[in-house]
C-alpha cells in the first residue's frame, strides 16, 4: 500500500528575516506558481501538505511540522544559502529534501550536495517519481528532470488553497500569480528561456480561473508569470475577454516591446492591463526583441523613448529593464544614452540589472566561463544588483562602478523622481515609483554601489577577489550572509558559501 507522506513545501520569496516596509507590502505578491502546483499534485496523490510562502516574516523552523517525511523548497539563487541551511535543518530531523526552481535549474551540481533530489523541468510524472521513492540520496542528490516544460499546470481554482493564505499576508495590494505560456520564441543569448521552445497553455483554464477570481475579489489583480506575455496575443486576449466585463481585473505582465504595438496597447487597456515590464537591455545589442531592427545608439534611444511614451498613454505603469555591463557596451556612451532615455521617457521606472551569469541558465554563460570571467560570489548576492559575477569585457571594475553609480544617481535624483511623478498621473503607480526610488531599489542601491566602489579602492581583500587573484570570499560578504540568515546561519553546511563558478563548462566538456 502507498505510504501517506507528511510533506512540507516552502516557497522562498525572501532570502532571510526582514522588517522592511516594502517587503511587508510586496513580498507575498512575488509568490511562485510551481510550489503551489506541487501542493496540488501531492494532495491529489493522497499526501498531507503543509505549505509556506516565506516572505521574511515567518519562522521557518516552526512553520512546518517538526518531522516531515519530505520537504520541497522552491528558490531563486539569491536564497540558495537559506535553502541549503533549511535543508540541513530538516535532514537533521530525518526528512528527505528536494529543491526546484531557478536555482536548481541553474546550479544542479551544487544543489545536489545539499538536497536528496534536484528538480529541473518539472511535471507531474517527475514529482510522482520522487513521491513514490522518497529516499535519501547522500552525499550526492539525484537530478530529476522532465524532458520539457509541462504541457499543463493546475490553475488558480486548484491552487486556491495555497494562494489564499499567501495573499492574506499582503496588507494592501493582493496579487495572484497566473501563467499562460512557457518558454519564448526569442533567443536573447543571456536569457534562461532563449533555448526553451515557446508553448501556450490551455486558454480555457485561463478564462475559468479569471471567472473564479471574480468571485473571490471585488477587483482581482493578476500578475502573469509568462517569460514573455502575449506572444499569441489574440488568443490570450480572447480568453481574458470571455471571463467577464471589460476592465474588471487589473493585470501586470512582462512583455517584450515588439509585442506592445499601439493596437495591442488599446486592447490591453480595454482589458484592464495596468503595468508592463519590457526589457530594453542595451542600446547596442538585442534589436530583435525591441523591434528596433538595426537601429543602435541614440537612434534606438529616440525610437524606444517614443515607443515607451506611447505605451504610457495607455498604461499607468511601465518598468523598462536594462542590463548593465553587456559585452557590446564600451566607454561612457551606453550609460549616457540611458540617461538620455530617462530624460526622454520620464514616466518609465528604469530597472537596472548588473550582467549576471546564473550557472547553466544561458548558452552565453559557457563563453564567460571559458574566458575565465565568472567570479564565485556567494549565491546570496546573485540577484542582478548586489553583485555582478561576470568581469566586464570593456571596463575595469572601478570604471564600471563609477558609471553605474552615475547612472543610478541620475535616474533616482530628486529631479528625475519629480519628473517621473509628473509623468505618472495615477495615484498608486505614482506612489510605487516614489517608494521604489527612495527605498532599497533607488537610494539603497546608490549607497550599496558606492560602498562597492569604495572597497575596490581601499580594501585589499575585496579588490583581490574582484581581480580574481583569490577565490576566498571577502569578510564583507560573509558578514552580510551571516546577518541575513539570522538564527539559520548555524545550519548553513560547511563550505556552502562557496561554489564552482565553472561547473557548467566542466560538465559540458566532460
Ligand atoms: C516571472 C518571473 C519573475 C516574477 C515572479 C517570481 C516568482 N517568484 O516566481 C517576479 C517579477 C516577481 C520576479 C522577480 C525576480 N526575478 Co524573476 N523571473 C521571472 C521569469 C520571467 C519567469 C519565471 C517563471 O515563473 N516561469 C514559469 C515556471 C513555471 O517555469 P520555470 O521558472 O522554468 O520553472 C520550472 C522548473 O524550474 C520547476 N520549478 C520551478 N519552481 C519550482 C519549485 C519546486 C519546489 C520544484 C520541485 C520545481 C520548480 O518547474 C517549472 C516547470 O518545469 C524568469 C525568466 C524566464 N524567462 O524564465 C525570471 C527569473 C526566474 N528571475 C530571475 C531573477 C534574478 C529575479 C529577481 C532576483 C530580480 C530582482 N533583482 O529583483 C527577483 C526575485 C524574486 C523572488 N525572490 O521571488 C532570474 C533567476 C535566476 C536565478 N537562478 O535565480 C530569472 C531566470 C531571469 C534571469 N535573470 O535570467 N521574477
Ligand atoms: S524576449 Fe525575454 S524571455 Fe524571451 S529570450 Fe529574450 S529575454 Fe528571454
Amino acid at each position: 500500500m502507498k505510504r501517506k507522506l507528511r510533506i512540507g513545501i516552502i516557497d522562498l520569496v525572501a532570502k532571510g528575516p526582514t522588517r522592511a516596509l516594502f517587503s511587508r507590502i510586496m513580498n507575498a505578491n512575488m509568490a511562485s506558481i510551481m510550489p503551489q502546483a506541487l501542493g496540488v499534485w501531492c494532495e491529489q496523490e493522497g499526501h498531507e501538505v503543509t505549505f509556506v510562502c516565506y516572505t521574511g516574516f515567518e519562522d521557518l523552523v516552526t512553520a512546518l511540522p517538526t518531522e516531515p517525511d519530505l520537504v520541497f523548497i522552491g528558490t531563486f539563487t539569491e536564497a540558495a544559502q537559506l535553502a541549503y541551511a533549511v535543508s540541513n535543518l530538516f535532514r537533521s530531523r530525518g526528512a528527505v529534501t528536494a529543491i526546484g526552481g531557478p536555482h536548481a535549474r541553474c546550479y544542479p551540481q551544487d544543489s545536489a550536495k545539499y538536497f536528496d533530489y534536484v528538480f529541473g523541468f518539472t511535471d507531474r510524472a517527475a514529482v510522482n517519481q520522487v513521491l513514490s521513492e522518497c529516499a535519501q540520496h547522500r552525499p550526492e542528490g539525484v537530478v530529476i528532470a522532465a524532458k520539457q516544460q509541462p504541457a499543463e499546470l493546475p490553475g488558480v481554482r486548484e491552487r486556491w488553497r495555497f494562494i489564499e493564505p499567501t495573499v492574506k499576508k499582503a496588507p494592501l495590494l493582493k496579487v495572484v500569480p497566473m501563467i499562460g505560456s512557457l518558454g519564448c520564441p526569442y533567443t536573447c543569448s543571456f536569457c534562461i528561456d532563449s533555448t526553451v521552445p515557446y508553448q501556450a497553455l490551455d486558454t480555457d483554464v485561463i478564462t475559468e480561473d479569471l471567472r473564479f477570481l471574480l468571485t473571490r475579489f471585488k477587483r482581482p489583480i493578476v500578475a502573469w508569470h509568462d517569460p514573455n506575455f502575449g506572444v499569441r496575443f489574440d488568443e490570450v486576449m480572447e480568453a481574458i475577454e470571455q471571463a467577464g466585463p471589460p476592465n474588471s481585473i487589473d493585470f501586470i505582465a512582462e512583455s517584450s516591446l515588439s509585442l506592445l504595438s499601439e493596437p495591442h496597447m488599446k486592447r490591453l487597456k480595454r482589458n484592464g492591463f495596468k503595468a508592463v515590464l519590457p526589457g530594453i537591455e542595451s542600446w547596442y545589442d538585442l534589436g530583435g526583441k525591441s523591434k528596433t531592427g538595426k537601429n543602435k545608439g541614440m537612434d534606438k534611444v529616440r525610437q524606444v523613448s517614443e515607443h515607451v511614451n506611447m505605451i504610457l498613454r495607455y498604461m499607468p505603469y511601465i518598468q523598462t529593464n536594462f542590463v548593465l555591463g553587456l559585452d557590446g557596451d564600451e566607454g561612457p556612451e551606453p550609460f549616457e544614452l540611458t540617461k538620455r532615455f530617462v530624460d526622454l521617457a520620464p514616466g518609465a521606472f528604469p530597472g537596472y540589472s548588473l550582467l549576471s551569469a546564473f550557472g547553466r541558465a544561458a548558452p552565453l554563460n559557457l563563453e564567460y566561463q571559458r574566458a575565465n570571467r565568472v567570479l564565485p560570489f556567494p549565491f546570496h548576492f546573485l540577484n542582478n544588483n548586489q553583485a555582478m559575477n561576470v568581469r566586464p569585457k570593456n571596463y575595469s571594475w572601478r570604471e564600471f562602478y563609477r558609471h553605474v553609480i552615475d547612472l543610478v544617481s541620475y535616474s533616482f535624483s530628486y529631479r528625475a523622481i519629480a519628473r517621473r511623478c509628473k509623468a505618472t498621473p495615477a495615484m498608486v503607480p505614482r506612489w510605487m515609483n516614489v517608494v521604489r526610488a527612495v527605498s532599497s531599489e533607488g537610494f539603497g542601491r546608490i549607497r550599496y554601489h558606492k560602498e562597492v566602489h569604495r572597497r575596490l579602492d581601499g580594501d585589499r581583500e575585496y579588490r583581490s577577489f574582484f581581480e580574481q587573484e583569490t577565490t576566498s570570499v571577502p569578510t564583507f560578504y560573509k558578514d552580510i550572509v551571516q546577518k541575513d540568515l539570522g538564527p539559520l546561519w548555524e545550519w548553513l553546511p560547511a563550505g556552502a558559501l562557496y561554489h564552482d563558478q565553472n561547473a557548467y563548462l566542466k560538465s559540458a566538456s566532460s
